[in-house]
């Protein structure tokens, strides 16, 4: 399966939903099930990754459950070039835009490559923009964050890696963000963007998920939502919102 098509052509249909499972937060099994009740849901595909703690242990056997369990596309949203799975379909290979550290911008990814090609992962090129109030991905990677009502330098850091050549551009607010990446900045990105737009951190209620959807974004990321959800309920409309379905 080629994993960046099977999402542009997801994408030439609407806004697809990505359900992010952190390997250092629960079990393999716990992972799979979650996985499952999100592709019951509605989820397009399933993103693997942390910011701290991931490991080639937890790594590969999330990965393999996950698979096991749902047969939905596994994309490994990698933290660092500590860990990489030959289990996972495809790897963000991924800058973060706005660090001011140069191992997040280019180190580690020089560090990775041959290993990604020798695996035969997919590696799917992405611009990484991390906006207020970043938590610990922001806090890790050193950015130079942007601030919430920085319209002009979101806008430039996403055209900034759109015409580097990056096939998607993520606009992160930080994996359990009080609030998630302004619509209107969404909007003022998806304006100028001729690639596809993800948007992800904070997002965990119906309303949110529409307002980013609306704003623009093409794919919009779950992660803290789904391990404290234990309402299917919710679950199903925050997916749904995401999609418009
Ligand atoms: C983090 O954007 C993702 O990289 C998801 O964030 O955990 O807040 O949903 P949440």
């Amino acid at each position: 399966m080629n994993v960046k098509n099977y999402l542009m052509e997801g994408i030439s249909k609407g806004t697809l939903h990505m359900s992010l499972l952190d390997p250092d937060k629960q079990t393999p099994d716990e992972a799979a099930a979650i996985a499952s009740e999100c592709k019951k849901a509605g989820t397009d595909a399933i993103m693997i990754g942390g910011s701290t703690g991931v490991t080639q242990e937890n790594l590969d056997a999330t990965s393999v459950a996950i698979k096991k369990a749902t047969g939905l596309p596994v994309i490994f949203f990698p933290g660092g070039p500590q860990a990489l799975s030959a289990h996972c379909d495809a790897i963000y290979f991924m800058s973060m835009i706005n660090s001011t550290d140069l191992n997040y911008v280019m180190r580690a990814q020089i560090h990775t490559s041959l290993a990604v090609r020798k695996l035969g992962i997919e590696p799917i090129s992405m611009g990484y923009i991390v906006v207020e109030p970043g938590m610990k991905v922001g806090e890790v990677g050193k950015a130079d964050l942007v601030k919430r009502d920085d319209l002009k330098k979101a806008v430039s850091c996403a055209l900034a890696a759109e015409y580097l050549g990056m096939s998607f551009v993520y606009l992160e607010a930080g994996s359990g963000a009080d609030r998630p990446v302004p619509p209107e900045m969404i909007r003022a990105v998806k304006e100028v963007l001729s690639v596809p737009l993800i948007v992800g951190g904070g997002i965990r209620t119906p309303e949110a998920a529409e307002a980013a959807r609306e704003a623009g974004a093409d794919m919009i990321v779950t992660g803290t939502f789904l391990e404290r959800c234990n309402d299917s309920g919710l679950l199903n409309r925050v997916v749904k919102a995401s999609k418009g379905s």
